[in-house]
């Protein structure tokens, strides 16, 4: 097999003062980092559709990017085996061990779903020939289940009952792949599990089909030795105007109600999190204090657009605080997968490495500094120190359930006024965290 990548070396740590764009300047993978290699602490894993799929195209203009692979046609088998040569490389010289897909990122969709689902045996056969003796492999799948016109009223939460069949056939192949690739994960991603207008819309009605339909997944996931994580990927809105997946606070909820929080976790994105109006760091403290912490969708926003850009992860504070969630978590039971994209104008094969390199250096450096947050400990002290009241008898019988209002009252009536409340200390912490993630990275 001839080479894509002419000109591209296997990446390598080189170190913050290398000046070599090719090359890592923070992830080190035999760097070992809170008693594990970086490798082993930083999952990564390359998303199908953005970086074999995305060409650059955009409401105002066709691509930019060839991503044609050496095949003469886009939308061919030809092509979709060109773009799992492709791939392999590009993992490869990177050093990425895992992959995320949606069933139509692998194939071109056929106007019948037998003739599709040939296909995706095909593409699977091939992916594992090829990806044989080395260590690749599938991270997590999911069904396209919002591109095709048929979806243009919901898939989980469609009004009509055959375009919900398709949405089963669809889930039950791509967990057929998934397991077959060796996927540790399945998503749910609902981009059109939502409402335009409440006028025409049953909200209950919706949600428990969306509900009945991921049980029947977990059920015929199980049957078919699927061990892995399923995961929902919260998202508030984008296509829609309203996601019913609206946030990780609201999707665990969801996932109590219906009974599926013991298989489903979440798949949590950096730029949803901010469409939603929260920080990434928010969302992933509110899955992982649930138990709910399975993956997460590495990319970031863009404060001057406020839809969902998909940028390359650059911004090493909201790496730190990512990778402290992470680590708090003891890790991720599935792995970090890079939903990002080059941007429109970076359309040269080398845009695609400078792009991952750029988003793994940025998690290692926030791997790194979690563990001088950690080593460090002013900050997690701060935190103890300012909970120390409840350390008290009557403070422990509060956290034991053992106060009652009454007792409480007496307290309060006895102190007669409260003492002078004390400070939260905002930007000092600020100032400690500045001062660590300034200080240096080196062993
Ligand atoms: C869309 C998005 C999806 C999911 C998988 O915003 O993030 O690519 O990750 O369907
Ligand atoms: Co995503």
């Amino acid at each position: 097999m001839s080479e894509i990548f002419q000109n591209i070396p296997e990446i390598k740590f080189e170190g913050s003062k290398s000046k070599n764009p090719l090359s890592f300047k923070y992830y080190d993978p035999e760097r070992v980092v809170l008693g594990k290699k970086m490798k082993d602490q930083l999952p990564f894993a390359m998303a199908w559709w953005h970086n074999l799929g995305a060409n650059g195209v955009d409401m105002f203009g066709r691509g930019t990017i060839d991503k044609r692979f050496g095949a003469e046609k886009e939308g061919t088998m030809e092509h979709a085996k060109a773009k799992v040569d492709a791939g392999i490389e590009f993992m490869k010289k990177l050093g990425i061990k895992y992959y995320c897909f949606h069933d139509v990122d692998l194939v071109p969709e056929a106007d019948d779903i037998n003739e599709t689902n040939r296909r995706l045996d095909e593409i699977s056969d091939y992916i594992l020939e090829k990806t044989k003796g080395t260590d690749i492999t599938c991270l997590w799948g999911t069904a396209n289940m919002f591109s095709n016109p048929r979806f243009m009223n919901g898939a989980g939460s469609t009004n009509d009952v055959d375009v919900y069949c398709f949405a089963a056939a669809q889930v039950k192949k791509a967990l057929d792949i998934t397991v077959k690739l060796g996927g540790k994960g399945y998503v749910f991603w609902g981009g059109r599990e939502g409402y335009e207008t409440l006028l025409n819309t049953k909200v209950k009605f919706e949600q428990e089909n969306i509900a009945s339909l991921m049980k029947m997944a977990r059920d015929y996931g199980r049957s078919i030795g699927f061990n892995g994580t399923f995961l929902i990927e919260p998202k508030p809105k984008e296509p829609m105007k309203h996601q019913y997946d609206f946030d990780a606070a609201t999707a665990i909820g969801f996932l109590k109600e219906y009974g599926l929080d013991k298989d489903f976790k979440m798949n949590i994105e950096a730029n949803h999190a901010t469409l939603a109006g929260h920080t990434f760091q928010h969302e992933l403290r509110i899955s992982r204090i649930n138990d709910m912490l399975g993956s997460i969708d590495a990319n970031q926003g863009d404060i001057m657009l406020g839809w969902d850009t998909d940028c390359f992860p650059s911004n090493v504070y909201d790496t730190t605080l990512a990778m402290y969630e992470i680590v708090k978590n003891g890790g991720l039971p599935v792995g970090i997968n890079f939903d990002s994209k080059n941007r429109r104008p970076s359309n040269t094969y080398e845009d695609m490495f400078h792009a991952f390199i750029l988003g793994m250096d940025s998690f290692a450096f926030g791997l790194l500094k979690t563990a001088e947050i950690i080593e460090d400990g002013r900050l997690e002290k701060n935190v103890e120190e300012r909970y120390a009241s409840f350390d008290s008898d009557l403070g422990k019988k509060i956290r034991n359930g053992e106060a009652t209002l009454q007792m409480l009252s007496d307290r309060a009536l006895e102190l007669r006024a409260p003492k002078d409340p004390v400070s939260g200390k905002q930007e000092c912490l600020e100032g400690i965290l500045n001062n660590i993630i300034l200080s240096g990275t080196e062993n």
